[in-house]
């Protein structure tokens, strides 16, 4: 038998979910730890603390622990063959990317805010945190657990820029996108066709809280589209669907397909995003933006810039016919404003 890629996860972590749904689509065999806060007895530390934390041999054959899903999703794609999630087409790899990285850094405001901003949401999801990581702690001590970790958490909105100021921003933001969603997926079934690309579970790992866990978002998102809250169930486990070559949009289809969730991406994403990447090469600790019209303040985002720096790579190694085609699909989006020289 294989051997499975064991990794360390955890049920409230949006990119756990993302990735654990990977690897059951790509059929790649895999072994979960579920988080307790430590990384299992015998097993390496990563540099920065995060979910999920994969456990994976180096050139050495050494077992290191290994962060952030962007970049491990293009491990796999080359260490292991089929059912891939990156289009081979350079405009829809490109678009993909781009989309990932909204799900990842955008969408996850909205996921963090649900989840701590209003007190129905803080109070339903303190002792699940608690729980997830394991069922035999007694009451008193898990409420205790609990109540230290919401305040925790409750402090650190501003980290990712949810304020009262903000608040109405993100949240019809999450609702445009919702509608947006619903609109996509009823043309094949998923973000770039009808078979799933790694934005389809960038955008999945997010809406496993959203749309499940916090009581207003998830009523919000099924309020909009229960197309999309049914996604989100079955996206879970897509090990059945075997796809096809064919089964990607043409670029055509892409192009008439995306042009709203561009749009959105454009509005929001991309002014917060660029304002973060400028204040980070300046060195500055906090930056402001402005989305629609209202002023965004948070602290900077080195990982943030860094992923930023990806999409934009993706985007200048493109060769000048299918850079002609992104700029098209682009165009009056808001998104065009990423990629100024
Ligand atoms: N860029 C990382 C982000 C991972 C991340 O932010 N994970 C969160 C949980 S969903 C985390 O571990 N935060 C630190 C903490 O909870 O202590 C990825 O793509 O995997």
């Amino acid at each position: 038998m294989t051997t499975p890629i064991e990794f360390m996860g955890a049920a409230g972590s949006p990119y756990s979910r993302k990735m654990l749904a990977l690897m059951r689509y790509r059929h790649l065999p895999y072994m979960v730890h579920w988080s307790t806060g430590q990384v299992p007895k015998g097993y390496p530390k990563p540099k920065v603390p995060l979910l999920p934390t994969y456990f994976l041999p180096n050139k050495a054959g050494e077992i290191e622990a290994v962060t952030d899903s962007t970049p491990l999703i293009r491990r796999f794609e080359k260490e292991h063959e089929g059912r891939s999630v990156i289009p081979k087409n350079p405009v829809l790899g490109f678009l993909n990317d781009l989309i990932e990285d909204y799900a990842d850094e955008w969408l996850t405001k909205a996921m963090f805010h649900y989840r701590w901003a209003h007190e129905a949401d803080y109070k339903n999801a303190g002792p699940l945190l608690i729980f997830w990581g394991s069922s035999v702690f007694d009451d008193v001590t898990a409420q205790g657990m609990s109540d230290h970790f919401t305040k925790r958490q409750i402090d650190r909105l501003y980290v990712v820029g949810s304020n009262e100021v903000t608040a109405p921003i993100i949240e019809g933001a999450y609702a445009r996108f919702v509608e947006i969603l619903d609109q996509l997926l009823s043309h094949k079934g998923y973000v770039l066709g009808a078979r799933p690309a790694a934005s389809d579970f960038a955008i999945f790992g997010q809406m496993t809280q959203l749309a499940i866990v916090e009581p207003t978002s998830a009523k919000l998102t099924r309020d909009i589209s229960a197309r999309v809250r049914a996604w989100v169930d079955r996206m879970e486990d897509m090990s059945g669907l075997t796809p096809e070559d064919d089964d990607w949009f043409s670029v055509d289809e892409a192009a008439q397909s995306l042009t709203p969730f561009l749009t959105e991406i454009g509005r929001t994403y991309t002014p917060v995003m660029l304002a973060n990447a400028k204040a980070v090469m300046a060195g500055e600790k906090t930056f402001e933006a402005q989305v629609d019209g209202a002023p965004w303040t948070q602290p900077t985002f080195k990982y943030q810039a860094k992923s930023l720096g990806w999409v934009r790579e993706a985007y200048f190694d493109l060769n000048p016919i299918d850079q002609k085609k992104v700029d098209q699909i682009l165009e009056g989006t808001g998104c065009e404003a990423l990629f100024l020289t």
